[in-house]
Formats: structure tokens, C-alpha cells, sequence
């Protein structure tokens, strides 16, 4: 990547998603100028006004402005959170031929821009376009990342520290494959402090807490129409892990290149990332049965990438 780049980001796409990433970055003071870019420029302008307005009471300062994929050129890492929602009832990979479209317009007009650094992906269904960001953009496989399974782990986390009343920046655990129904935890890794949980767990529970975190996302749509806050933290995790060449552990997606036995795939993974993008994918000794569920959640994306791209 060119390390001349500073840290600007754009941001294209700002919805309940994007709008809560700009909100987040702010609070955090992670990057010097942030451009927000949307088909929706009224509201786009609005919402600049109004993060700008906050800018007083913010860590640091921060240039906000409503701008044109021109300005990806010299942007350090450009963030995807464009596309047509999952509806109540629809599932993520329902919506991947509209996405698709989408996204090779957004990306190719980034490309023309000269864009030269690192694209972080999260519409949906997200391991699909992250493989098409990375096709359409023919930048290296590092320089795509997806949310992956981010925010699916953090949900895990969140829920085994209420159960073991641990902090959940303390719990150990990931969520890998699909962002998606096929995803499932890694039980036998899960921890606190080292000590691994799921002997402290029955089947049953163990079995109730991955059907809550896989089933999330359908909750908390069906109660207010779309989940914002906690993926606009997980990219906010990502951008500092970029941004600050952190050399950090995240679960995000990333394209499989021979790890776990699979090839040409994006998928919830936990990857060292770096100012770079990833610079290597973790392999974690998996069970058998753990195999089979990634064998399969990586099935599951296959047969929609080779129908759609
Ligand atoms: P939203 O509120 O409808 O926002 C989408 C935004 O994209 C709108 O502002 C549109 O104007 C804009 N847009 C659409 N087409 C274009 C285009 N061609 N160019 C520029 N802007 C465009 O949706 P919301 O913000 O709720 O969700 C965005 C995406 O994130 C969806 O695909 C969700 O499914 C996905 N999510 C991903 C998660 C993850 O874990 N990766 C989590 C939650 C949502």
C-alpha cells in the first residue's frame, strides 16, 4: 500500500449503517478528515452539518464534508456501507444480485479515481460483496476486508460475559464463516482469562447462545427495523486497527488463499490486521466437527458467488 497516504476516509453509503460509523469515528478521533459520499445528498448534507456541530466536544479534530468518489484518490481506506437493507423476513443473501449491481458501479468508479488503499466492506450480504469489491477493484486480496463476523462475535462475547458476569472485553471467543445463518462459535477456543467456557456449559445452553447471536440481527430488525450501533462500533475496531498499524486479532472477513483447506472465499475469520490490510488469516486447530461447519458455511457462499458473480 502507499504508506504516503495519510488517514482520510471515505465513507459511501450513509444510512442507519454509515451515519452511525461517522457518529462512532468521531467519538473516537481516529481520522483527520472524513468524507461522506450518497446517492441521498440532502441527507448526507444534513448529517455532515450536524456531526460538524459536535466537532467541539470531540477528542480531536476532524475535516467532515459531503464529497464525490473523486475525493477515494487519496484516501487512506474507503468504507462500504451502500445498498439496499434487509426487510424484516428477507434474508442477507437475498439481497445479493441487487447489491452486486451496486457495487461494481460504486467500486469501479473508485477505481477511477486512482484509488491506491484499503476498502472496508459491511453491506450485505457482506462476504459476497467483499468478494466482489476485491473482483471489481482488482486491488490484492489484503486491501479488502470485510465486517465478517465482527459484530456476530461481540454478540457472543457480550452474551457469555452476562453469563459468566465477566466483562466481554474480557471474554475470548469468535464467531467464524458466513455472516450469516451458516456461521457458528469456535467452543472449543472460547475463553475467560484463558479458561476455556464451554465445559462450564451445557449442550443445550451452549446451543441457545449460538442460535441468539446468529439469530440477532432478525431480532433486533424485527423491533426497529434495522441494526446500526453495533456494527458501526465493529468497523470503527477495524478503521483503529488499520489506521494505528495495531498488528491487532479480528474476526473480520477475509479471502480464504489455501487457509483451512479453502480457496477464492471471504469469510468471518480471525486475521492480524495491519496499516497493510490483512496481513495474515489465523488457522486455529479446529475440531472436526468445526471443520465440517466451515466446510459448509463455505459452500453456502460458493454456490451464491458463482450464481451472481
Ligand atoms: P440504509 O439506511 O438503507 O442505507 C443505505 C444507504 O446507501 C442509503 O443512504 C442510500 O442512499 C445509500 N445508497 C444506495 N445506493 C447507493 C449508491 N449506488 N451510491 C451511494 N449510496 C447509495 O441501510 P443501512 O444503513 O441500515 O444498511 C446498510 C447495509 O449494511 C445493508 O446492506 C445492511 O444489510 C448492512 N448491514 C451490515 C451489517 C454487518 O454486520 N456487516 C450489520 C448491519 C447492517
Amino acid at each position: 500500500m502507499n504508506l504516503t497516504l495519510g488517514n482520510k476516509i471515505v465513507l459511501v453509503g450513509n444510512g442507519a449503517v454509515g451515519s452511525s460509523y461517522a457518529y462512532a469515528l468521531l467519538n473516537q478521533g481516529l481520522c483527520d478528515e472524513l468524507i461522506i459520499v450518497d446517492l441521498n445528498e440532502e441527507k448526507a448534507k444534513g448529517d455532515v452539518m450536524d456531526l460538524n456541530h459536535g466537532i467541539a466536544y470531540a477528542p480531536t479534530a476532524m475535516a467532515i464534508r459531503y464529497g464525490s468518489y473523486e475525493d477515494c484518490k487519496d484516501a487512506a481506506l474507503v468504507v462500504i456501507c451502500a445498498g439496499a437493507a434487509q426487510k424484516p423476513g428477507e434474508t442477507r443473501l437475498d439481497l445479493v444480485n441487487k447489491n452486486v449491481k451496486i457495487f461494481k458501479t460504486i467500486v469501479e468508479s473508485i477505481m477511477d479515481s486512482g484509488f491506491n488503499g484499503i476498502f472496508l466492506v459491511a453491506t450485505n450480504p457482506v462476504d459476497i460483496l467483499s468478494y466482489a469489491t476485491w473482483k471489481f477493484s482488482g486491488l490484492p486480496k489484503e486491501r479488502v476486508i470485510g465486517s465478517g463476523t465482527i459484530l456476530d462475535s461481540a454478540r457472543f462475547r457480550y452474551l457469555l460475559g452476562k453469563e459468566f458476569d465477566t466483562a466481554a472485553v474480557s471474554v475470548h471467543g469468535y464467531i467464524i464463516g458466513e455472516h450469516g445463518d451458516s456461521q457458528f462459535p469456535v467452543w472449543s477456543f472460547a475463553n475467560i482469562a484463558g479458561t476455556p467456557v464451554a465445559e462450564r456449559l451445557t449442550e443445550e445452553r451452549k446451543k441457545e447462545i449460538a442460535v441468539k447471536v446468529r439469530d440477532a440481527a432478525y431480532e433486533i430488525i424485527n423491533a426497529k427495523g434495522a441494526t446500526y450501533y453495533g456494527i458501526a462500533m465493529g468497523l470503527v475496531r477495524i478503521t483503529k486497527a488499520i489506521l494505528r498499524n495495531e498488528n491487532v486479532v479480528l474476526p473480520v472477513g477475509a479471502m480464504l488463499d489455501g487457509e483451512y483447506g479453502h480457496h477464492d472465499v471471504f469469510v468471518g475469520i480471525p486475521s492480524v490486521i495491519t496499516r497493510n490490510g490483512v496481513k495474515n488469516i489465523v488457522e486455529l486447530s479446529l475440531t472436526e466437527d468445526e471443520k465440517r461447519k466451515l466446510a459448509k458455511s463455505v459452500q453456502t457462499l460458493k454456490d451464491i458467488q458463482n450464481s451472481a458473480l
